[in-house]
């Protein structure tokens, strides 16, 4: 009898408490199909909206399989420790976004716009950069977008094409021309249209866009169009319209009811003549004049701020266009050489958000947040591919020096840690640098590297360099270097004079291989 019972005993435990067991464990297999219902999401959804809900429905459908079997209380339990998680952003890199987080907002044949998720979605630590969001516009050759407007201001940074953007007010419509290197300030609410003026290229401009109504969110409103895009004017009943318009239903209908071929259309050639040169109808006399504040102003046509064989940095703050003043924003260009490096700097006051154009970046930066790991991997593509086992071996040594340094580190009270935050970037790519963090940047071997940043809280914000010629590093009086490095002022000294360039110097294998005589050619 006795023996009976402990058969049913065992046999208990091995149905139904061991795939209990086995369940709260982490089931890679799942995990990576939710990651793929994820993107299939992104893939087959337009509306932003809808990818984020579609995402939470794979979520949901995840954690239904996941909790099979287990109470509710262990499923919340678990979710509130993931919420837990993102809130304090305190693991993995959260400071680099890849191009395929970009969410297709709007999607056509002949163009699409693209938005990167609020950032506060992926880290709490982004709450400062809450009202901006990263968009991009491509445009097929001569491709139109429809009238519209948004909740937010935006900022255009034009990375190649050429179009026309025209800009309709209460009193007048303003026509600028936009070209590679433009920047150009759209207010929030403005009525805006824009045409890719080129037959041959594609249009691709990067925006900014700050949102002033939801923190994070804004949203997309046509007007002059009939049922794809809706118009917002067919929310309205019909007696409202009939009235406010003083015509009757059927005249209406026939603007309201047509089809439309969405939100971006290529127009026919004659309508392409009218679109381009614009000056037909619509807007009182004069139009295509724009205010000179208004006007967009090309990153290109003040010198660099710095040059040299290594790289070019261009800048566009408030005191050289005005309509910046109102976002609090600076924006600069980045051209590093191909092997060529940005000595490590930080900001002083604003948050930098980097968006790759050309070739491939990798970069570095010291966090005292982020913990989970010494080193942060960023990105997928190419981490240490070209680089032999000597790299790797060095990069343990260096590990190795690390976290010799964090022991040190450990104070009387609090620990101090400085994580290294590393990242490989490729075009479209994002990375955002918070203020006081240090960031190098690292052109490949085999490109230049074209970088585009937009600096947040940019008044009164200082970049301060920590090597090169212009290092604050040795601005430091020498007693105190001496105290603070704990070795003789010479000594200190000597190393922080070395490095003769500024800002953009030789990168780390040309460097290695010139003072190891190696001579290898580079892959
Ligand atoms: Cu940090």
């Amino acid at each position: 009898m006795a023996s009976s019972w402990i058969l049913t005993a065992l046999l208990f435990l091995f149905v139904v408490v061991s795939p209990l067991l086995a369940l709260s464990k982490r089931d890679p297999e799942r995990e990576r199909q939710e990651r793929q219902c994820k993107s299939e999401c992104e893939r087959s959804r337009e509306r932003e909206r809808e990818v984020r809900q579609c995402k939470q429905e794979c979520e949901e459908r995840y954690r239904r399989q996941k909790g099979q079997g287990r109470n509710i209380e262990e499923r919340e339990r678990e979710s509130e420790s993931e919420s837990e998680g993102r809130r304090r952003g305190v693991t993995g890199n959260p400071y680099a976004f890849e191009r395929d987080r970009f969410v297709r907002d709007i999607s056509t044949e002949h163009g699409s716009f693209r938005t990167l998720p609020p950032f506060t979605e992926r880290s709490e630590l982004f709450r400062g950069i809450e009202n901006n969001r990263i968009c991009i516009m491509e445009l097929k050759p001569n491709a139109f977008v429809l009238p519209h407007h948004k909740d937010a201001d935006i900022i255009y940074y034009v990375a190649n094409g050429d179009a026309r953007l025209v800009t309709i007010g209460e009193e007048r419509q303003d026509s600028h021309n936009l070209k590679k290197g433009d920047t150009a300030t759209i207010p929030a609410g403005k009525t805006t249209y824009i045409i890719n003026k080129d037959s041959q290229r594609e249009l691709k401009i990067v925006a900014l866009l700050q949102t002033i109504s939801t923190p994070g969110q804004y949203e997309i409103f046509f007007g002059a169009t009939g049922q794809n895009p809706p118009s917002y004017l067919r929310a309205f009943s019909d007696e409202i319209l009939e009235a406010s318009f003083n015509v009757d239903r059927s005249r209406l209908s026939r603007l309201l009811e047509q089809k439309g071929q969405g939100p971006i259309v290529r127009p026919s050639s004659e309508q392409l003549q009218g679109l381009i040169h614009g000056g037909s109808g619509g807007g009182k006399w004069p139009f295509g004049e724009s205010e000179e504040s208004e006007r967009p102003f090309n990153l290109f046509s003040r010198r660099p701020r710095i040059s040299n064989d290594h790289g070019e940095l261009y800048e566009l703050d408030e005191t050289e266009y005005s309509p910046l003043r109102e976002f609090d924003i600076a924006i600069s260009f980045a051209n590093i050489s191909r092997g060529s490096l940005e000595v490590p700097f930080y900001n002083s006051r604003a948050t930098e958000i980097y968006v790759i154009l050309e070739g491939r970046a990798r970069i570095e930066m010291a966090c005292p947040h982020v913990s989970g790991g010494r080193e942060q991997e960023g990105s997928r593509r190419g981490q240490g591919e070209q680089e032999g086992s000597r790299r790797g071996q060095r990069e343990q040594e260096g590990s190795r020096r690390e976290q010799e340094q964090e022991e040190r580190g450990k104070g009387q009270g609090q620990e101090i840690k400085y994580h290294k935050i590393r990242s490989d970037l490729n075009p479209e790519d994002l990375f955002v640098a918070p203020p006081s963090h240090p960031i190098a940047i690292r052109a490949s071997q085999e490109e230049n590297l074209q970088i585009i940043c937009f600096e947040i809280n940019a008044r009164r914000n200082r970049k301060y360099f920590l090597a090169g010629k212009n290092s604050i590093l040795n601005q430091i009086e020498r007693a105190a270097k001496e105290v603070s490095f704990n070795v003789p002022s010479r000594e200190a000294e000597e190393v922080l004079r070395a490095q003769s360039d500024s800002v953009f110097v030789v990168g780390p294998r040309q460097q290695r291989e010139g003072r190891e005589g190696e001579g290898r050619a580079v892959a």
